[in-house]
């Protein structure tokens, strides 16, 4: 039987890309060793070592091998000197580092070698690839996960840290703010819109402002064909995402819309709200379960359970109770890796809120008991809430973010 092993890479001297491409490609060229995995390379700031030194560039990869352990390590130097590492003082810069991580839940030590590494549960620069590859893997000392250790890591404030997140519709409104709101905890960030560019690399570069890194994909969600374009376009971005918001509507009460027949704002709402989340949900969260790990979180509607008077009642009745009620059988579908969780927005000031009349101003604070409008913020703090670990013990839920409307 060959053994699983996990390796840390690191480079801050010279092509640091090409060291750590290369150092992969030889590995791949060993007899004895199959790389089965590669994580993303992360641009991380040097930990200890003389002052100046420059940024590393950090991976981690999975190796199968019918090694023992010290072979692998042997494997290991002998790349690194194959590389032209020369070794000099302890934590100095340096061409390329190769380090045995875990090797199945072998623990040893003796003066050649450590397992698990004795330092990687302390380490940023590999909890957070390992994370990607093996968020699973077990520290065989402390009884904990890759996941749990990188959680343990996490900076105070930063409970996201080494999450990657995707949100549908994040160039304006409430899917704006969970993404900003997602990439503040510390999560990397993937920005979707229908088609401006330019909007969805605004919101990008505002949540890279966080330390994250962030990404834009457009697809236009109508198409179900684009449905798993972006599904697969987002995975590919950092190789995973742990956690991922539909929250993608089809706007049907402002602009040229807001004048559309009936039939159309319909087909428009259940191509978009209803079906696109049913597809993009199935689709990622089966890549979540079989990694082991994931979150997603849909957008419902608060007045879905009550009913609302009027068309926009009617087609946001039928279209969220059902995005509601799809969430709950998911949930069950996908534990126990994957949490599935829905918001259910009451009055919230987004674009249509902004221009509505006195009229409507007055009933929203009639109705709503803490007597204000939602703000989009009022919504992403609660989905960076249910995507935190803080919410492990959610799922199936339906989380009303209404300011009380109890109706
Ligand atoms: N390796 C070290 C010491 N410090 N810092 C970063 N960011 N990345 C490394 O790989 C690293 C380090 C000793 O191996
Ligand atoms: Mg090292
Ligand atoms: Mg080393």
């Amino acid at each position: 039987m060959p053994a699983t092993a996990y390796i840390a890479l690191g480079s801050n001297l010279g092509d640091r890309r090409r060291f750590l491409d290369q150092a992969l490609q030889l590995l791949r060229e060993q007899p004895h060793v199959r790389v089965r995995q590669v994580s993303s390379y992360h641009e991380t700031k040097p930990v200890g070592g003389p002052p100046g030194q420059g940024a590393y560039l950090n991976a981690a990869a999975e190796l199968q091998t019918d090694l023992p352990p010290h072979e692998v390590l042997r494997l290991l130097l002998e790349v690194e000197s194959r590389l032209g590492r020369v070794r000099q003082e302890r934590f100095g810069p340096r061409t390329i580092d190769l380090d045995l991580l875990l090797y199945e839940e072998a623990t040893r030590a003796d003066e050649e070698l450590t397992l698990p590494h004795p330092r990687m549960h302390e380490r940023l620069f590999v909890l957070r690839p390992l994370a990607e590859i093996a968020p699973c893997a077990r520290h065989p000392r402390l009884g904990l996960t890759v996941r749990e250790m990188l959680e343990r890591q996490a900076p105070p404030g930063r409970e996201l840290t080494g999450v990657r997140a995707a949100v549908t519709g994040s160039t304006s409104g409430i899917g704006r703010a969970v993404a900003l709101a997602l990439a503040a905890g510390g999560a990397d960030v993937v920005v979707h819109g229908r088609r401006s560019r330019p909007a969805a690399e605004e919101v990008a570069a505002l949540g890279r402002a966080f330390g994250t890194r962030s990404a834009v994909v457009l697809a236009d969600l109508r198409d179900e064909q684009e449905c798993r374009r972006l599904a697969e376009e987002a995975w590919s971005v950092w190789g995973g995402v742990e956690v991922w918001v539909n929250n993608a509507g089809a706007d049907t009460l402002t602009g040229e819309a807001a004048r559309w027949p009936f039939e159309d704002k319909l087909r428009e709402l259940l191509a978009v709200d209803l079906t696109a989340t049913m597809l993009l949900a199935r689709d990622v969260g089966a890549r979540m379960k079989g990694r082991g790990e994931g979150v997603i979180l849909n957008v419902g509607w608060d007045q879905a359970d009550t009913g609302m008077e009027g068309d926009s009642g009617q087609l946001f009745g039928a279209t969220k109770a059902a995005v509601m009620a799809f969430s709950k059988s998911l949930a069950l579908s996908l534990a126990p890796e994957v949490r599935v969780n829905c918001l259910a927005p009451g009055w919230i000031r987004t674009a249509w809120g902004e221009g509505a009349s006195t009229t409507w101003q007055e009933r929203v604070l009639r109705e709503t008991p803490l007597r204000r409008w939602g703000t989009p913020e009022d919504v992403a703090a609660t989905a960076r809430w249910l995507a935190s670990p803080a919410a492990r013990f959610l799922t199936g839920q339906v989380v009303r973010v209404n300011g009380g409307a109890v109706r």
